[in-house]
């Protein structure tokens, strides 16, 4: 197929193509089937290619979307083929696989789990479209210098790529000017059927070339700079605006289309709900609500009745509990950028104020700034949090004022992952080993994954997944050579902690177990079984201690591996510039999965979940989606350590915190914790940030490592441990994989079309 193609484009053979136009040839072909899939669904007998004039429009400010080849020619089920013809002409598919750019249009679990969405709507044959932007830059790519991290851009659009331009646009008012925001769409494949369409808008006028040093730009020219990154710096002003100007231009421009579109199918708009269903991935596209009142308004529907339709349309997710997270703007940002919402916005604020005395409800607080999750909450039909405990949380503490006047809006979606990027996309030799076992049932239905218990005693089973796991481990090593220059001990545990870095994440708790056993080996305490530590995580721009904890994970890098009596038995890498294509080679590679956010703090997390489906085990606080794993795979099969989330919680309602109590009174936590500024360190990194992060610790640690320290070191030392026993270990891993099925996509998708969408 693929070799009368190169043949019809180029009028030469695979053999006789530079390496360049193949690639182009690959994306092209699969683009055009893809094509064809989408055209037959739009065709006027069957509108939306399962009977349903419904459609289900995912809205978010990020799709951290990876590389698409691969996932494309698999679940157009065409890989085997086009990996075959490749082979022939002496060429691998892996060397376009890396030609590919990363598309990083999100900064992490909320953009990746968007991805997951996608592939999953259209697995399920469902009619759901995504909605968002053309970040030109998306997220930045990190680089060390000097054991810090640096920030550059990140182009990833090309010529020939996946990003196709639909050929229509529409206007976009902000406060003093317009602009045309012009239509592009990466086709969405789903597993052996149908295709979806992402739809990502952009301005023409955007200038690359305002980019300074870095990822620095003029924040204040909105015609230049509106789609340049993925969320600029907050940390001025100027920045939080161009945040602003985003999201009314991409809810603008959504709500444009999604009006367009049902009434080609036939809705008269008073009845938008029956053509359209709108999720609100958090509250960054919050003002699709007074937007879309404003246009049906606009188009002589009363306001009551506008409100009113937009509430059945719209429903809200929730992705954290974070603070500094939920999103207020200063009325006076939305009086700037889209000025024509903010009477929009006061009419719904005193409809909630003449109904609700409770100020803590209300939309518009005492200094004039806007809640966007309580419009949401107000204006929506539905509000869910991403895990059992997150909305169990969500309902009784954070937005238990609103549970008590919606108890009927409030509901769960645990997250998912799709299992094709997560398992046959990245580990083809687990997945052939299921489909040895199991059959290959799994890949439709996930939960047939369950037939792997079985042979949770069969010696031969085990084995093969110790195998697995060591050839894993090895391309991982070949892979981390060729492109980063590090050097992996294979022999090693591989205890990986990959993620975004922020303080609730903790990787400072590991960071000092690190430090620990270095202290530990060189006193002569050495470890039975050598002990790789991996960290992957980028740091917010602006997030000072974030960028600390780099520095600390670097240096510690530097001391142990140049260190003659640690280096056999103690390695630390940080792997540069973390990205959903490095985790794809990360995860099937691990043995321990790092899941130590503070409990109560991480919704769900999902890379939880993508270690379990490799057969890594999970090293966790009862947290988010934790506590779901644990669940499923029983105390014997995860290393649970920590506080809970009460216990956390009632502590933050005292105020009583005194990290400078634990350290006083632990004598190898407070050892641990003064290495940070000591000599050594000082050597190999910077005072400032070193001596910053040791104060923040000992002074406020408002994440609470210290607490859970002793724990941790005990916990992941008996993991340490079990892991020598190489079969009860596969044990282990086997029933991780069984019981992974639950995690998937899927069963998330089909739980929020039955309980919300109803496609
Ligand atoms: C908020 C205000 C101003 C500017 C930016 C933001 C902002 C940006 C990104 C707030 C939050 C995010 C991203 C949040 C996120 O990724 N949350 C993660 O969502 C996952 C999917 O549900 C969960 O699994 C994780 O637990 C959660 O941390």
């Amino acid at each position: 197929m693929f070799t009368q193609f190169v043949k019809k484009e180029y009028g030469k053979g695979i053999e006789a193509c530079s390496d360049r136009e193949l690639y182009t040839a690959l994306i092209r072909m699969t683009n055009r089937m893809i094509g064809e899939k989408r055209v037959h669904l739009q065709s006027p007998d069957d509108k939306m290619g399962s009977g349903s004039k419904k459609k289900l429009y995912y809205i978010s400010a990020e799709f951290l979307i990876g590389k698409l080849l691969s996932n494309n020619l698999i679940n157009l089920g065409i890989y085997e083929e086009v990996s075959k013809e490749l082979k022939k002409a002496g060429k691998k598919l892996s060397t376009f696989e890396e030609m590919e750019p990363e598309p990083s249009l999100g900064n992490g679990g909320l953009g990746r789990l968007a991805a997951c969405f996608l592939d999953s709507i259209a697995t399920l044959g469902l009619p759901g479209d995504g909605i968002g932007l053309n970040y030109h830059f998306g997220l930045f790519r990190q680089e060390f210098k000097k054991r810090m991290q640096k920030e550059m851009p990140d182009p990833w659009m090309e010529d020939d790529g996946w990003l196709v331009k639909s050929g229509r646009s529409c206007v976009v008012s902000f406060g003093g000017f317009d602009v045309t925001s012009v239509h592009y769409e990466i086709f969405v494949t789903g597993y052996h059927n149908r295709a979806n369409t992402l739809h990502l808008f952009d301005i023409d006028s955007v200038d690359e070339k305002i980019v300074k040093k870095g990822i620095d730009f003029d924040k204040e020219k909105i015609k230049k700079n509106l789609t340049l990154f993925l969320y600029p710096d907050d940390s001025c002003e100027a920045g939080r605006l161009l945040r602003v100007y985003q999201q009314y231009f991409m809810v603008s421009s959504g709500a444009q289309l999604i009006l367009r579109e049902a009434e080609e199918r036939g809705s008269n708009l008073h009845d938008l709900y029956e053509y359209a269903a709108i999720q609100i991935n958090d509250t960054h596209p919050s003002m699709v609500i007074p937007e879309l009142i404003r246009l049906l308004t606009q188009r002589g529907i009363p306001f009551q009745e506008a409100m009113e339709i937009v509430t059945k349309t719209c429903a809200y997710t929730n992705h954290t509990i974070l603070s500094e997270a939920l999103e207020k703007w200063p009325i006076s940002f939305i009086e700037k950028a889209a000025p024509q919402l903010v009477p929009i916005i006061r009419k719904l604020d005193r409809y909630v104020k003449e109904k609700y005395a409770d100020r803590s409800v209300h939309i518009i607080d005492g200094n004039d700034l806007v809640h966007m999750a309580h419009m949401d909450i107000h204006f929506g039909h539905s509000v869910n949090g991403v895990a059992h405990l997150h909305t169990e949380i969500l309902k009784n503490n954070e937005l238990n004022h609103f549970y008590k006047i919606y108890p009927e809006k409030f509901n769960n979606k645990t997250n998912g992952i799709t299992f094709r990027r997560w398992l046959l996309h990245c580990n083809k030799p687990l997945t052939a080993f299921l489909e040895k076992t199991i059959g290959d049932g799994f890949k439709k239905d996930a939960g047939e994954l369950e037939k792997l218990m079985a042979y949770k005693k069969d010696t031969k089973a085990l084995r093969g997944l110790l195998a697995i796991k060591d050839k894993n481990k090895h391309k991982l090593a070949k892979y981390l050579k060729r492109t980063q220059g590090i050097k992996l001990n294979e022999d090693s545990i591989f205890d990986i902690q990959i993620k975004r870095l922020h303080e609730y994440k903790r990787q400072q708790l590991n960071a000092l177990y690190a430090i620990r056993k270095y202290q530990q080996i060189k006193r002569g305490n050495i470890p039975d079984t050598p002990i790789t530590l991996i960290f992957g995580a980028k740091a917010a721009p602006a997030y000072t201690i974030a960028k600390d904890i780099i520095h600390l994970i670097l240096c510690l890098q530097k001391l142990v591996n140049s260190d003659k009596d640690v280096k056999p038995y103690l390695n630390i890498v940080m792997v540069e510039n973390y990205n959903v294509t490095l985790a794809e080679k990360l995860i099937p590679a691990c043995d321990i999965s790092e899941q130590i956010s503070l409990a109560s703090k991480e919704a769900s997390g999902t890379g939880n979940m993508k270690f379990m489906l490799n057969g890594a085990v999970t090293l966790g606080t009862e947290d988010g989606a934790n506590v779901e794993i644990h669940e499923l795979v029983g105390d014997e099969n995860i290393y649970v350590f920590g506080e809970d989330s009460d216990t956390v919680m009632a502590r933050y309602d005292r105020g009583d915190y005194r990290p400078r109590d634990y350290y006083e009174k632990n004598k190898d936590l407070k050892a641990a914790v003064d290495f940070i500024v000591s000599k050594k360190m000082r050597k190999i990194g910077k005072k400032k940030p070193l001596t910053r992060l040791y104060d923040e610790l000992l002074n406020k640690d408002w994440f609470m490592t210290f607490p859970d320290f002793d724990d941790y070191v005990a916990v992941k030392e008996r993991a340490y441990r079990d892991y020598m026993d190489r079969e009860a270990w596969a044990e282990k891993m086997l029933v991780n994989i069984a019981k992974a099925g639950f995690f998937s996509s899927d069963r998330t998708i089909a739980q929020y079309n039955e309980d919300i969408w109803k496609l």
